[in-house]
């Protein structure tokens, strides 16, 4: 077996051959000024003007990183690691003075920071597309860098085939200005990512390691570089030498090169060798920088003698890294000592100045700009910007059946317009949970053309949606398959990451993704661990839950429009009940009414144009408003007189069909609104209503139910109370409804529809009489459905409100 690494501790005898003057100056320069910023950020803090004092002080050899990776290498880096982009900024020909002036206004949150726009002081930036954003929660950065290593032949291939189908490259889709991560002029690119010794305990950065491992073992090219700085310390946990131990047993795996984190030729010998590596061999690989001081404590308000003896902490402030490299360099020969000095002079000056300057800049003042950044605009199709109708629509009806064949059908209809769409998933290739991607990686031609595209993970959640993120950085559209909704809960640090990066980056990081939660509500298999009635909904996410097999497929295909072209991330939920569902009332009888017709879209090649797509998904569904359900559409359904035997006739509430003739009630309507798999047991409820409520009783689907966006279905189901007493804003309802029962299939206390209550209340909307019926506030056993929302507590939901009237 291949040894890779020296014996601990042991330096370079000489000057390392590539490390030319030029090159010294830049880390000696870097280093100087992230110490001088953090000396900085620490008066700031003390007066009241800075935030954030976490000290790289110890990890400045860690510009090394920054001077040897390629800038169109992906990184993203531990928070104490910044004199590596600093470094890497000086290489890209950026200015000293701009890149202090920048982190300055990092550490005092000024709205005019590149990172993040005051929000935080984070590492990235905002010229390279390929800096990628990490947040303060330890190694998540993780499992997203491997996603971006194991993306980068895949999206090399598939913008191969968009290309021959005459499609724009990625990076112009969603406005990068630069070559994107992977991208076209990128030579074997790697994925870099950094940590400090004591994240490496995390699970984030253990699943991370194992995919990395896992796709060494199966020959997939997955070239990340995992680089670690060990200061055997974590805030006040000793190392222990925990990350020898953990390392040396890991190098049976994947070669570790290790370097004396104190010694500049040691780390630039260490670092060229495993980026070479990486780069060459298109395998994982670690560098290891070991015996990094810890100086001056984790950040300012950590009480260090609390931990530490007096002797341990004038060691740590003695053991000065820079110190060391300048001398080390000056007695090589490659900087000059006064040159040095003078350099000093001028960053500590440019530093001052800096923080003087940014500390006088706007703050984040307001809640909406903050709200307005959760996640990138909607992209608004064509035919739905111009209100839909006329000859644009070229949707048809297709065969009827059963949700997860139409689910089924869709990806097919998106994977073949737009090579861009991926499916990732556990158990996917060979036809998924319940069938539903049955044949799809033996697509096109029915000999596994796809096999690449749909791809098959282990059972590790935080590595799998971890690949969705990285593979969306990379200009792909993954759908990222979660078997069980309980499942996320494995993988929501990733997941809640990928949530907010927009907001955190202000607006620089998309993630076009569409996360396909599977077995969401009545699931009897498998009782509460794979079914659990509770969504996680964070900012930054559409999460929507469709009720049939139609209204799924128009709205996934508006849900990857989103990912595809504004670069949204969306959650659609499946309700495990509706996958096969045929019959809404199978006690009386086949009757069929919940099998849909699949809404057929025209492709332009079909349409017999030129017989050139021009743009996959958008090209397909954009002229298509009937074939698309947006997120502020409500599907209705009025009172009949029995559904029995009948297909249920729905009226869109977008304010497209006005010309419908309003239903009038009298008294008032009263609606149950719901969505997923409550609508089909609201029907039911509403059949056995007596004649006069049922007559009266609308049910209304709310497919949307993230809290952040208020339908405009629902503001025009609920005019503002004064305004529909003047007959204003009414489409279906004429009058206020005398009651309404929000009947929501996740569980009391994590009910969506509770905050739509919160919403419509506090807009002046809702109407006295209401109630919320939500799933039980327990959990699942196995094989019963007594926990969830049932027929009767709907008719119950029914009565509360109708009660006295
Ligand atoms: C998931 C998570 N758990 C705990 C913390 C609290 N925390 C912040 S910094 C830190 C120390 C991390 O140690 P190490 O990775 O060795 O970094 P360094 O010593 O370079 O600061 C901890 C535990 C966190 N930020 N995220």
């Amino acid at each position: 077996m291949e040894t890779l690494r020296g014996p601990t501790g042991q330096t370079s005898p000489s000057v390392p051959s590539s490390l030319s003057s030029a090159e010294c100056r830049q880390v000696v320069v870097a280093g100087l000024a992230t110490f001088a910023l953090h000396v900085e950020s620490r008066i700031a803090a003390l007066i009241g003007e800075g935030f954030y004092t976490i000290g790289p002080c110890g990890e400045e050899l860690t510009a090394v990183f920054g001077s040897l990776l390629k800038q169109t290498d992906a990184i993203a880096l531990h928070y104490r690691h910044v004199s590596a982009l600093i470094s890497r900024q000086l290489s890209a020909g950026r200015p000293l003075a701009e890149i202090i002036r920048d982190r300055a206004r990092g550490y005092v949150c000024s709205v005019n920071d590149p990172v993040t726009g005051g929000r935080h002081c984070a590492i990235g930036s905002r010229d390279n597309p390929n800096d990628f954003y990490v947040t303060s929660t330890l190694a998540s950065q993780a499992p997203i860098a491997v996603g971006r290593a194991l993306s980068v032949s895949l999206s090399a291939k598939a913008n191969a085939e968009a290309k021959m189908q005459g499609q724009l490259p990625f990076s112009k889709r969603l406005g990068f200005g630069f070559d994107h991560w992977g991208g076209e002029g990128a030579k074997n690119p790697i994925s870099f990512v950094s940590v400090g010794d004591g994240s490496v305990n995390n699970g984030m950065f253990l699943s991370a390691v194992n995919m990395a491992d896992y796709a060494r073992h199966r020959k997939i090219k997955c070239p990340v570089l995992f680089a670690v700085t060990n200061n055997e310390i974590c805030i006040s946990l000793r190392g222990h030498r925990w990350l020898h131990s953990f390392l040396d047993r890991h190098q049976r795996l994947t070669p570790v090169f290790e370097a004396d984190g104190r010694d500049l030729f040691s780390v630039w010998e260490q670092t060229e060798k495993a980026l070479e590596e990486t780069r060459t061999s298109r395998r994982p690989v670690f560098l290891h920088l070991h015996s990094v001081p810890r100086r001056f404590g984790h950040a300012a308000t950590d009480r260090q003698a609390a931990y530490l003896s007096a002797e341990e902490i004038a060691d740590a402030e003695a053991s000065d890294v820079l110190f060391g490299t300048i001398k080390e360099a000056v007695d090589a020969g490659l900087v000059n000592a006064q040159d040095i000095r003078n350099e000093w002079q001028i960053i500590r000056t440019l530093v001052r100045s800096a923080f003087e300057e940014t500390a006088e800049e706007p703050k984040i003042s307001t809640r909406e700009e903050l709200v307005a950044s959760n996640s990138p605009p909607l992209f608004v199709p064509s035919a739905i910007k111009k209100g839909g109708g006329g000859k644009e629509k070229r949707s048809g009806k297709g065969r009827k059946d059963v949700m997860r064949k139409h689910m089924g059908s869709l990806m097919r209809e998106a994977m073949r317009a737009d090579s861009r769409v991926m499916y990732l998933g556990e158990d996917v290739r060979h036809g998924g949970y319940y069938a539903v991607t049955e044949g799809l990686s033996a697509e096109p031609d029915g000999k596994g053309g796809w096999s690449h595209r749909v791809v098959d993970f282990p059972p590790d959640e935080s590595s799998l949606v971890g690949a969705g993120v990285g593979f969306a950085h990379a200009g792909l559209v993954p759908i990222v398959e979660i078997p069980y909704a309980k499942y996320l809960d494995c993988g929501a640090d990733v997941f809640f990451e990928g949530a907010l990066l927009h907001w955190c980056t202000n607006g620089r990081e998309k993630i076009g993704m569409v996360v396909r939660l599977q077995g969401f509500d009545r699931g009897v298999f498998g009782g509460n661990f794979h079914t659990h009635n509770a969504l996680h909904m964070p900012p930054g996410v559409d999460v929507v839950c469709y009720s049939n097999g139609r209204d799924w497929v128009r709205g996934m295909r508006y849900c990857l429009l989103q990912a595809a072209e504004a670069g949204r991330l969306s959650m659609v939920v499946d309700s495990t009940e509706l996958l096969a569902k045929r019959h809404l009332f199978p006690e009386k009888g086949k009757d069929g009414l919940w099998l849909r017709e699949y809404p057929e879209v025209e492709s332009d090649t079909e349409k017999g144009g030129e017989g050139k797509n021009e743009g996959g998904l958008v090209g397909l569904y954009k002229d298509s408003p009937e074939g698309l359900l947006d997120f502020d559409t409500l599907m209705v359904y009025p009172p009949r007189e029995g559904v029995e035997g009948v297909e249920l006739e729905v009226i869109e509430m977008d304010g497209k069909e006005e010309s419908e003739s309003p239903t009038a009630v009298p008294g008032g309507p009263l609606l149950v609104v719901t969505y997923g798999n409550g609508v089909g047991t609201s029907l039911r409820a509403r059949e056995t209503l007596e004649p006069s409520l049922r007559a009266s009783t609308f049910i209304v689907d709310c497919p949307y139910v993230s809290p952040g966006l208020l339908p405009s279905g629902l503001q025009k189901l609920f005019p503002p109370q004064t305004a529909a007493s003047d007959g204003q804003d009414s489409r279906v309802v004429t009058s206020v409804p005398r009651g309404v029962v929000f009947a929501d299939v996740c569980k009391e206390g994590q009910s969506p529809l509770m905050a739509r209550v919160s919403q419509l209340q506090q807009a002046g909307r809702l109407p006295s009489a209401w109630t919320c019926k939500a799933a039980c506030g327990s959990y699942n056993p196995l094989g019963r459905v007594v926990t969830f929302l049932s027929d009767a507590d709907v008719i119950e939901g029914v009565g509360e409100v109708t009660k006295g009237q």
